[in-house]
């Protein structure tokens, strides 16, 4: 018997058909962030990375031009499996020579080599306004600014890119999701909480006046709990957003970095799915708070998409990554967090969920607990290398990583 036949009788035994996990694995896409091979810097402008978020270190071969990032992106999607998505930022526009256009003056024709990157691959693109490393960017902030030419600015940058997103929709038959973050907020003690919330309200609803196509666009607005810098009110707090998500009927987002460190995800899933049809995730990694480390398959990447698998939820619920390390490689970054989350869903989908939803409406817990306990040692590792062998991809990436870095990034001096 090979290992993976050894690992489907095993969970055969405990009811679970290991090749419909694998199926099912398939068809679930996941966004990556375009940002983790740049360390979040972007090409159109030269400020320095802003907005209370940090990429810390500096390991050789940060992609330095739209060719390195691309070529970079093509070596991580070789190496991750399934269906895949890339998540681009507005400040990744690309300009042709002299013909810059600044956040409020983009539109489609700045992206026309990112869509011709999608399609080549056959990749659904997403999309995120960027509220940040940028001179507008003034007092920390954006769309709750009271001075009302830095407020509009930002306004008709979400417009510009509402409109992007509806092209990436359109040019890549793949529905797009926009999501909103802003990094508005004070480091120390507000007088007036109330108005700048009022004015982001009102930002949000004049970016999202304009009409666009609800089944193609899924806007979704990202909540935080404090940034560096901004420790002390933030404009965009959870209540603000799920608040605002509820009553304009747009997709409430959620980064399990944006909480307090005690408070998981993982618990939030059902809450919003019970109130709504679509939620988001940016999957990412706190350490101590939200430092943005890759994601791995540990306990809370686990928990999240079983909230997920066994609510029947694959098709609600946007999955995202974003997480941003520049002290190691940043291509293994990439493949080591998106496989992460996607070891996590098989992890999921192995288990008897029906089973053990009946265990626990019979009240019978410590029989929970000892199955919950007993699962996790079944041979996992022998459906993941199957997993990754049906689409000839091997368990091993390391070595491929390691040539790249010495063929390509150690050059990047
Ligand atoms: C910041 C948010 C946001 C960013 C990206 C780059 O705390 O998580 O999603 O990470 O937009
Ligand atoms: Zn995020």
């Amino acid at each position: 018997m090979t290992p993976y036949e050894e690992a489907r009788s095993q969970y055969a035994h405990v009811g679970v058909d290991t090749e419909a996990a694998l199926s099912t694995l398939q068809g679930v896409p996941l966004s990556i962030h375009c940002w983790q091979g740049d360390d979040v810097t972007g090409f159109d402008s030269k400020e320095a990375l802003s907005g209370g978020i940090q990429a810390t270190g500096n390991y050789p071969g940060r992609a330095r031009t739209p060719q390195e990032l691309m070529a970079d992106i093509d070596k991580a999607l070789s190496l991750i499996p399934g269906k895949k998505k890339l998540n681009l930022h507005a400040s990744y526009a690309m300009f042709e020579e002299g013909k810059f256009a600044d956040r409020d003056q983009i539109g489609p024709q700045h992206f026309a080599q990112w869509v011709a990157f999608a399609r080549e691959r056959g990749l659904g693109l997403d999309f995120n306004p960027t509220f940040f490393s940028h001179p507008m960017v003034q007092e920390n902030l954006t769309l709750s600014s009271p001075d009302e030419t830095v407020r509009r600015f930002w306004v008709e940058h979400g417009k510009r890119c509402l409109e992007i997103a509806s092209y990436f929709a359109q040019e890549t038959g793949v529905p797009c999701v926009m999501n909103i973050w802003i990094p508005d907020g004070y480091k120390d003690i507000p007088a007036d909480r109330l108005s700048p919330r009022l004015r982001f309200r009102q930002s949000l609803d004049e970016i999202l006046a304009a009409p666009y196509d609800r089944s193609h666009v899924f806007v979704t607005l990202e909540s935080k709990v404090f940034g560096i810098g901004l420790e002390s009110y933030t404009v965009g707090s959870s209540e603000f957003c799920l608040q605002y998500a509820d009553q304009k009927g747009i997709v409430p987002l959620m980064d399990n970095g944006h909480y307090h460190p005690t408070e998981l995800v993982s618990d939030k899933i059902s809450a919003l799915l019970a109130f709504h049809e679509k939620i988001a995730l940016h999957i990412t990694r706190g350490v101590r708070w939200d430092s943005d480390h890759v994601v791995l398959f540990d306990d809370e990447t686990r928990e999240i998409a079983k909230e997920i698998v066994r609510n029947n939820a694959l098709h609600r619920v946007f999955l995202a990554t974003d997480y941003f390390d520049a002290a190691i490689n940043r291509i293994s970054a990439w493949v080591t967090g998106a496989r992460s989350v996607q070891k996590a869903l098989l992890f999921a989908l192995l288990q008897p969920n029906q089973m053990l939803r009946q265990l626990q409406e019979e009240n019978r817990m410590t029989e929970l607990m000892v199955w919950q306990e007993s699962l996790k040692t079944l041979p996992f590792g022998g459906v993941w290398e199957e997993y990754l062998a049906r689409q000839g991809l091997a368990a091993d990436y390391l070595s491929d990583i390691m040539q790249y870095e010495q063929e390509v990034l150690v050059n990047r001096r």
